[in-house]
């Protein structure tokens, strides 16, 4: 656990969390665990999870959750794949265009998020499935979600099943207010505006945000 925060991040306890138009979408029971990878590839292929935990060694990890909106989950304590390990095996089978800089990550809901090549095969990004030592939940990313601590939350896409490799930036479901790097410790929240210009817009947000996901759970029964 970080015992000082990124600027501009307060603590706060998990909870789920999004763009409420995606949280209608999610998924409502646990679907297998494979990803579907396609893009600038020569090859769209379906990986299943078993044949990556074949190979890649399992990893368990402590690290922070940023929200852009100014949020910080601190101490969460993750396992599953180390992301570049799990890259190499999608890598070997789909045979990606040698250009390729930009990874669009997919979830069951439809959100999506693109992520610099760069960035998620930093050692810190994971392919997890478990969190404090339960298989993940159906309001944090069950079966699997991707963890890029050193990314806003955003990057964090949960309920994984697809990745598509591409040659250039395409923006997520977030539009501008996804920055393509989105590194927490450069404070880059979005795009256009220095970091600091977004903190209380986004913490404004929240109250809206965790309202409208609470009264989609009371319209769906959830
Ligand atoms: N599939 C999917 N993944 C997502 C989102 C989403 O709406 N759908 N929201 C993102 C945002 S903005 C944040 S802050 C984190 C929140 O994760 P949590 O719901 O586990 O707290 O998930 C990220 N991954
Ligand atoms: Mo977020």
């Amino acid at each position: 656990m970080t015992s000082t925060l990124p600027p501009g991040q307060r603590p706060a306890p998990l909870r789920r969390f999004g763009i409420p138009r995606f949280a209608a979408r999610r998924p409502t029971r646990i679907l297998p665990a494979r990803i579907e990878v396609g893009g600038d590839v020569r090859r769209r292929v379906v990986v299943d999870v078993a044949d990556i935990a074949a190979t890649v060694g399992r990893r368990e990890q402590v690290a922070d959750l940023h929200c852009v909106t100014t949020w910080t989950a601190p101490g969460l304590r993750w396992s599953g794949f180390p992301f570049a390990a799990v890259l190499d095996v999608l890598v070997e089978r789909s045979q990606p265009d040698p250009e390729v800089a930009w990874l669009t990550c997919v979830g069951r809901d439809g959100f999506r998020s693109c992520l610099a090549l760069e960035d998620a095969v930093d050692d810190s990004v994971l392919l997890a499935d478990r969190l404090d030592g339960e298989p993940l939940t159906l309001d944090h990313g069950a079966p699997l979600r991707l963890v890029a601590p050193r990314q806003y939350g955003y990057k964090s896409v949960k309920h994984l099943h697809r990745v598509d490799f591409r040659r250039e930036y395409r923006p997520g479901s977030g539009g501008w207010t996804e920055h393509p790097r989105g590194r927490v410790e450069a404070e880059e929240r979005s795009r256009g505006l220095p970091g600091p210009a977004y903190r209380l817009p986004w913490r404004a947000m929240v109250p809206i945000v965790l309202w409208e996901l609470a009264e989609q759970d009371a319209r769906w029964g959830r």
